[in-house]
């Protein structure tokens, strides 16, 4: 027996999109082993954002997450893989890119720019239970 294979939502923001890392980006996901089943380029509406993101709606820093997420293009992914939740977290390293590890997506290519917003280039989903909800709101056309 094998246990099933687990889903994440990864998205690559618009700060990943503008400095062209979206294919290093995808490239380690790919390289650790797991698979892309679903991919679209798109720039998320406020509606879309706030669903996304509603355990963060009400933080301060909110307004400035919208102004970064919604200033282009992000390309969201559907990843496979078992364990891929823990595996692309770890992959991406700490939310704040100064002291994330270096050897992770957000310590080897993040900083601080000063924005309202942390930009640190990557999202992923931190369950499988968040990655259906987040899946669902991404890629409602996958009906899953
Ligand atoms: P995660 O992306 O590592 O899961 P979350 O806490 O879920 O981190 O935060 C979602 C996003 O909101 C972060 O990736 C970052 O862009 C932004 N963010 C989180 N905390 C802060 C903060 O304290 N100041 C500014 N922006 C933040
Ligand atoms: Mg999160």
């Amino acid at each position: 027996m094998t246990a099933a294979p687990e889903r994440i939502l990864v998205l690559l923001k618009p700060d990943a999109v503008e400095r062209r890392l979206t294919g290093e980006i995808l490239r380690r996901i790919e390289a650790k082993g797991y698979s892309l089943t679903a991919l679209k380029l798109v720039v998320p509406t406020a509606e879309v954002l706030a669903a996304h993101y509603a355990e963060h709606v009400d933080k301060p820093f909110y307004p400035g997450v919208v102004e970064y997420m919604t200033r282009g293009p992000v390309v969201a992914v559907v990843v496979e893989g078992q364990r891929v939740v823990a595996g692309v977290r770890s992959l991406m390293g700490a939310t704040d890119p100064t002291t994330a590890a270096p050897g992770t997506i957000r310590g080897d290519f993040g900083r601080d720019w000063g924005t309202d917003a942390i930009q640190n280039l990557v999202h992923g989903s931190d369950s499988p239970e968040s990655a259906a909800r987040e899946i669902a709101i991404w890629f409602p056309e996958l009906g899953a």
